[in-house]
């Protein structure tokens, strides 16, 4: 890993005016591999999107079909197990979530899957990424995992304002996007506090992909190949030129009936990052590292898991076995978060 300086990217005023927001896309478009390197290089690689843009979106499918709806029901359904992959509920904080059955699959990437990362997804990708970075996704091996709550959704603007007004907890969430975009922005100590105010978790970076690629381990959400047409990135940006409400790529849902696993926000896990990780893990339910495994990034500070890819990346980041990460402390324009409930 080169090295990564410790400043970031602007994010803290960058939504709240309009005029602001288009100076920072117009800036974003000049120092775009800038911003990323300073954001990402630590445990990431770059992108330049450069491919033409898809129409937003063509609903082909919906492969969910959630099995029950259980909102209304008396107690607190997200502490107990679902029935099937897909059943919903309408967690604490007023987010859909799903049910995310117990199973195994193939976590990290196989040398088969590296090399479609390469040859297909990384030709734009600067010359500078190498295929070590890939490395940090492999081994490929059979993970165990229990069942358990996931949310349908990137936590949106509407939800953490809720949550920002009843705490007062870091940032307003006031977005010129909507109400229905996801709330990005966020630290991932703010992510975390959202979640613990409703009794719930982030994802562990296991349950994360997981829940994007299913017991079939599929590359991407929808399947094994790239399809620009089923998710927000950095070629099918949102009618803003930024995210999309959540959950408007019904054809790019998971297996457990997630939306947006791929692209809009790049979402938060609870570990801490680790680049060698997959080398070592429990082959049941990892935890994540301790903090003390956790990889010192540019000899300043361990980061926490970001996942999925974003709003303004390329397909290469929004393959379910990409892995990231960024300071815990920061929250960038692209940062988001889903929320999970474990039944154990
Ligand atoms: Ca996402």
């Amino acid at each position: 890993m080169g090295a990564r300086p410790a400043a970031k990217v602007p994010h803290r005023d960058w939504y709240r005016s309009w005029g602001q927001v288009m100076c920072r896309l117009r800036l974003i478009a000049v120092v775009f591999a800038l911003v990323l390197t300073v954001s990402l290089s630590s445990c990431t690689k770059p992108v330049e999107v450069s491919q033409e843009p898809s129409p937003p979106d063509v609903p082909v499918e919906d492969v969910s079909q959630p099995t029950e709806h259980v909102a209304g029901q008396e107690g607190k359904p997200w502490e107990r197990p679902g029935t099937a992959a897909g059943q919903e509920i309408v967690g604490p904080d007023g987010g859909t979530m799903v049910w995310v059955a117990a199973g195994s699959f193939r976590m990290g990437s196989t040398d088969e899957e590296a090399r479609y990362a390469v040859d297909k997804l990384d030709a734009l990708l600067p010359d500078w990424i190498t295929d070590e970075d890939l490395t940090y996704e492999q081994p490929a091996r059979e993970v165990e995992m229990d069942g358990f709550w996931l949310g349908k959704h990137e936590v949106t603007n509407a939800q953490y304002r809720r949550f920002w007004q009843a705490t007062g907890w870091g940032l307003s969430p006031e977005s010129k996007l909507g109400d229905g975009h996801p709330f990005v922005g966020v630290s991932w100590d703010g992510a975390a506090a959202y979640a613990e105010h409703f009794g719930l978790s982030l994802p562990t970076e296991a349950q994360w992909e997981y829940g994007a690629r299913g017991p079939a381990s599929r590359v991407f959400p929808w399947g094994d190949e790239w399809d620009p047409s089923r998710l927000c990135w950095g070629g099918n940006l949102g009618p803003e030129g930024i995210t999309f409400p959540v959950g408007s790529f019904p054809s790019g849902v998971s297996w457990c009936g997630a939306l947006d696993m791929a692209g809009n926000a790049f979402e938060w896990c609870a570990d801490w990052y680790q680049k060698d990780y997959y080398a070592g893990g429990p082959p049941s339910n990892p935890p994540g590292p301790s903090e003390e495994q956790a990889t010192v990034v540019s000899g300043a500070y361990r980061a926490r898991v970001l996942r999925g890819g974003g709003w303004f990346l390329q397909g290469y980041f929004c393959r379910s076995a990409g892995r990231y990460c960024d300071a815990p402390t920061e929250g960038d324009f692209f940062t988001g978060f889903r929320v999970a409930r474990s039944c154990r």
